[in-house]
């Protein structure tokens, strides 16, 4: 039997039970904040004090010992160790480090990482814990995607989807692009389309199976089933 080549999107819902809020459960104010003022470029150059405050916020509270991984975490790890890394790959649209604590390998994280800085004048990314004192090296920002940015390993992503089997979208609400159109390439790949959220998303008319609830049972749920 030859081992299904499988793709997993994940979005903000998945961590949502391990404390860090999602996007869209406050009317798109994000952590109180208006997302054109701390996720776009032009947001940062109009203030990138302000910013870089928002962003050392979210990278203390993500290394704050209560924000651990969840169930659904653990399952996707345990999924990839099983049918090995060649066949199984998460995409995130999340920056916090949560599958990688729980384990998964095969990553790419389409939007950047809280734990990652770059230096803008020499495009240097490096690992970075702490808050950005913006005062003392003006060239590095979160290396986070803005919208109107462009998704990082956007050549891996189609390759992936172009061979893909199952795909399986996990807590995100379908309103980002391009992560919000894979499901489309799926399809057309004649793939198997699992779509496991809180509530239908946006795209929930293009999955063929969907199925509700709280990542932390569903998730496990379902993928005892592939195993
Ligand atoms: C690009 C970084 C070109 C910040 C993020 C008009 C129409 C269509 C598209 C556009 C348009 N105008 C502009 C665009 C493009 C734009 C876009 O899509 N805008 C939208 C808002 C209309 N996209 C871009 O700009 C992207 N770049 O398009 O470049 C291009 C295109 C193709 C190829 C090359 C170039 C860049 C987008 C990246 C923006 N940056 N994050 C940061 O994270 O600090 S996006 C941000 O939203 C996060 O990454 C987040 O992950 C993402 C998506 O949100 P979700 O993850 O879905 O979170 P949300 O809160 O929305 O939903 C959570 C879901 O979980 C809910 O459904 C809820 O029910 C569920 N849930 C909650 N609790 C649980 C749960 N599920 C299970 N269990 C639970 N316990």
């Amino acid at each position: 039997m030859t081992i299904p080549k499988i793709v997993i999107l994940t979005g903000a819902g998945i961590s949502a039970e391990s404390g860090l809020s999602t996007f869209r459960a406050q009317n798109g104010l994000w952590e109180g904040y208006d997302v054109n003022d701390v996720a776009t470029y032009e947001g940062y150059i109009r203030n990138p004090t302000a910013v870089h405050d928002f962003y050392n916020m979210l990278r203390r509270k993500l290394q704050n010992p209560n924000v651990k991984p969840n169930a659904a975490h653990f399952a996707l790890a345990e999924l990839e160790q099983k049918l090995g890394s060649e066949h199984v790959l998460i995409i995130t649209q999340n920056v916090d480090n949560l599958h990688e604590q729980a384990g998964s390998k095969n990553i790419i994280h389409m939007h950047g990482e809280l734990l990652k800085v770059r230096n803008e004048k020499t495009g240097q990314i490096i690992d970075y814990f702490n808050d950005v004192n913006y005062q003392q090296n003006k060239f590095i920002r979160p290396h986070i995607v803005w919208f109107g940015e462009i998704p990082l390993q956007m050549e891996q992503i189609y390759d992936a989807l172009s061979q893909v089997d199952y795909f399986i979208s996990i807590g995100t609400s379908g309103n980002v692009y391009p992560a919000a159109g894979f499901v489309q390439i799926a399809n057309q790949m004649s793939a198997k389309t699992i779509e496991l959220n809180l509530e239908p998303s946006l795209d929930q008319s293009l999955f063929q199976t969907k199925i509700y609830g709280v990542a932390s049972k569903i998730v496990p749920n379902f993928l005892a089933t592939l195993i």
